[in-house]
């Protein structure tokens, strides 16, 4: 075994759960989790109760070998609408093992959730002693003193682990609402020392971008706003997709000083033209990597209705791809998150065959970001 990487797998036993755990249950929802489970791991492993040692195995031995790697955030503590997105990493993966050509990485598993908590700074001392008893049985109150419990804080304890151990490895991190990219993407901004070479690349129908909402101020329409301070410049964040928000465009920028585009000029310039820009606006600005967000909602609602908050007028999966491909020819993809699949959700006139359809859509738009990062 890889001595140095001995802290880093403690870390990730500790805070991670195997793929499709995510979603703590007992008794409901358990037959999805198998299904997944049998096909990452066996039927003989599942049926022997070995499906943790076969996941910790499987990390020991690929870990240091690994360009990319899967992770999963089933938290929909940080929505507010519809919530649903809990279930969209075991979906996902489900889909995405499905479909052939799909490449395939390591798969570091689910970020352990307590559906309760969304940051440990919103917890007094009596909630994180009780949920560290929970969580972390067999240490003691003193050992386990500096573990985080809420899932944006497991998040980010397990993204600067793998990024100290591993500044290699990219992450393709599967949502959870959107408030699960602010670990992310601070952690993958930390680590580049708000470097003006690293840009985020937020594809997504609402800006995301109040600074608190009731008080809170991460959550998935906050998150983006929390960024900005990690960012070289407001310019290094660039906004697709935008059509729902209350503000028109020139506010979002006066305020902020970033660029938006949103779908209705992209439609008008056609996806290349529109990819053309955004490109040239990132080399003006010396960027070499970056990160891309994807909200499912940035895409038409007929083509991604199993969401929170589905929005008509927006991209297609095409227009999508031709972005998403120029980004990644003339950068490097480094780190990238879909979020807010909600596959149990049904929106009133919204496409019939879901979660199907959404689950295609966003394998479509996860093989290429997939393969970018050396899936
Ligand atoms: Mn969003």
């Amino acid at each position: 075994m890889n001595t140095t990487l001995s802290p880093l797998l403690q870390t990730l036993s500790q805070c991670l759960c195997p793929p499709g755990e995510g979603v703590y249950t007992v008794h409901t929802g358990r037959e999805r989790r198998n299904a997944l489970q049998e096909k990452l791991f066996g039927a003989a492993a599942l049926a022997n109760g070995q499906v943790r040692q076969a996941w910790l195995d499987g990390l020991q031995a690929n870990l240091a070998q690994a360009s990319c790697a899967v992770l999963g955030i089933a938290s929909d503590c940080g929505g507010g609408i519809q919530r649903g997105a809990n279930w969209g990493p075991l979906f996902l993966r489900s889909a995405m093992l499905q479909a052939q050509d799909m490449p395939q990485a390591l798969d570091l598993g689910d970020v352990r959730v307590i559906p309760h908590l969304l940051h440990d700074k919103y917890l007094n001392t009596e909630t994180l002693a009780a949920c560290r008893a929970a969580l972390y049985p067999t240490l003691s109150a003193e050992a386990a003193a500096d573990l985080p419990v809420a899932p944006l804080s497991i998040a980010e304890r397990v993204a600067h682990d793998v990024q100290q151990a591993l500044p290699h490895l990219k992450l393709f991190m599967i949502g959870g609402d959107h408030s699960v990219s602010y670990p992310m993407v601070r952690t993958w901004l930390a680590a580049r020392q708000a470097g003006g070479r690293a840009a985020l690349i937020h594809f997504d129908a609402h800006t995301d971008l109040l600074q608190t909402r009731l008080g809170i101020d991460l959550c998935f329409g906050t998150w983006t706003s929390q960024i900005f301070p990690w960012l070289a410049s407001p310019q290094h964040l660039v906004q697709i997709g935008i059509r729902a928000s209350g503000r028109e465009r020139g506010h979002w920028e006066s305020t902020f000083g970033h660029v938006q585009y949103w779908s209705e000029e992209t439609r008008q310039l056609g996806a290349a033209q529109q990819a053309a820009q955004i490109c040239a606006h990132l080399h003006k600005l010396g960027v070499e990597e970056i990160y891309i967000s994807y909200d499912i909602d940035c895409l038409d609602q007929s083509l991604a209705g199993a969401t929170g908050t589905p929005e008509d007028g927006g991209m297609t999966v095409e227009e999508s791809l031709q972005i998403i491909q120029a980004l990644c020819a003339q950068f490097t993809l480094s780190g990238a998150d879909i979020v807010e699949i909600a596959p149990m959700v049904k929106a009133p006139g919204v496409a019939q065959n879901e979660p199907e359809t959404t689950l295609a859509s966003a394998c479509a738009l996860a093989r290429p970001m997939l393969q970018a990062m050396g899936a």
